[in-house]
């Protein structure tokens, strides 16, 4: 149990141990459901928040808050999602910076982590989902490392609107895609590889990413409060609208990176220099590229390297050298080899 009380006072968090299984699953199948990661506590008050959003007794900084003229429906559709929360609002920095998320990512894209992006989906009954995408062609992290962990707010179901998932597209490369935005992203270095368009674009007939979905077999995944779903960058993915008449599917994405990553991304704004890495948090472990601290002091590796720093053991060194079987064997090296 690590930090448990320095996280949220009151409240435990024991130490997630991804098993070989789980990392297997995420490689082979291009992500991992770790159910009940979040503890109910932590759902409940972040559902609150978002109750408190949408009915106008909270505000997000950065956004106007719903007109009081607006009706019950109105002012339930008024948001669809809302990004980078962490930077304003502490509750978010701890979602994104959560330590039995970050105790996965360790395992799977570290062990020194960074975390670049959230992102809040109200997704209430009749909002829209996001067509067939992968995320690193939005945010580039090269060498590409880049995973996403999507935390269920509310049950996720084929009837409200859950993620599903193309299993194998993890291996695919990724896409450019002719849109107007001016987005140079994807693997432009592959002799034939064949730009999209319209990635995102829930109409399958306008987002041709759906051929190379066609390819694999889509799975639905659905999930539970506190579950949560680890996704890698490349792989093809979407979600459908919410056809429930009355149940929300509320989640919350954090976006994270090894951070030995270069980051040439910052959701759209500027930066100085060839990278963003210095405005993104070091979650897990160490590196030698710049980072940020957490804005509202939530406990990681960038302010508590005691706690969270380095993992990775230092080379000792060592040579390989004849026993006296004649076999070669690791053997640490004697001073005056250092000497030679
Ligand atoms: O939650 C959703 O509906 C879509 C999320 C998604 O596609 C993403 O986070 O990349």
């Amino acid at each position: 149990m690590v930090a448990a009380e320095i996280f949220n006072p009151g409240r435990t968090y024991e130490t997630y141990k991804v098993s070989v299984k789980e990392y297997l699953t995420f490689r082979e199948q291009g992500f991992l459901v770790v159910p009940g990661l979040i503890p109910l506590d932590d759902i409940e008050e972040m559902n609150a928040h978002v109750d408190g959003l949408l009915g106008g007794t909270e505000q997000i900084p950065t956004v106007p808050a719903p007109p009081a003229t607006l009706s019950q429906e109105e002012r339930l559709n008024y948001y669809q999602r809302a990004h980078m929360l962490h930077r304003v609002l502490p509750l978010h920095e701890r979602f994104l910076l959560h330590p039995r998320t970050l105790d996965v990512l360790e395992a799977l894209i570290g062990p020194d982590v960074l975390a670049l992006q959230s992102m809040l989906f109200f997704k209430q009954p009749g909002q829209v989902g996001q067509g067939f995408h992968q995320d690193s062609y939005y945010i580039p992290t090269l060498p590409g490392t880049l995973c996403g962990a999507w935390v269920a707010l509310d049950p996720a179901t084929e009837e409200n609107g859950c993620l599903w998932m193309s299993v194998g597209s993890q291996n695919e490369p990724i896409y450019p895609d002719n849109d107007s935005s001016g987005n140079q992203n994807g693997d432009r270095v592959l002799g034939d590889i064949e730009p999209i368009s319209n990635a995102s674009n829930p109409d399958v007939t306008q987002n041709t990413l759906s051929r190379v979905a066609g390819k694999y077999t889509e799975v639905k995944v659905e999930a539970q409060r506190g579950d949560v779903v680890f996704f890698g960058g490349h792989v093809i993915h979407r979600s459908h609208t919410n056809r429930s008449k009355t149940q929300s599917r509320r989640s919350f994405v954090g976006h994270y990176c090894n951070a030995r990553s270069l980051v040439p991304w910052n959701h759209g704004s500027p930066y100085d220099g060839d990278s963003a890495n210095y405005l993104h948090i070091l979650g897990r472990g160490t590196t030698h590229l710049p980072y940020a601290q957490p804005r509202f002091g939530t406990p990681c590796a960038a302010n508590r390297p005691d706690l969270y720093g380095p993992r990775a053991p230092r080379e000792k060194v060592m040579g390989m050298m004849p026993s006296g079987s004649g076999l070669m064997i690791l053997t640490a090296h004697a001073e005056k080899d250092h000497d030679d």
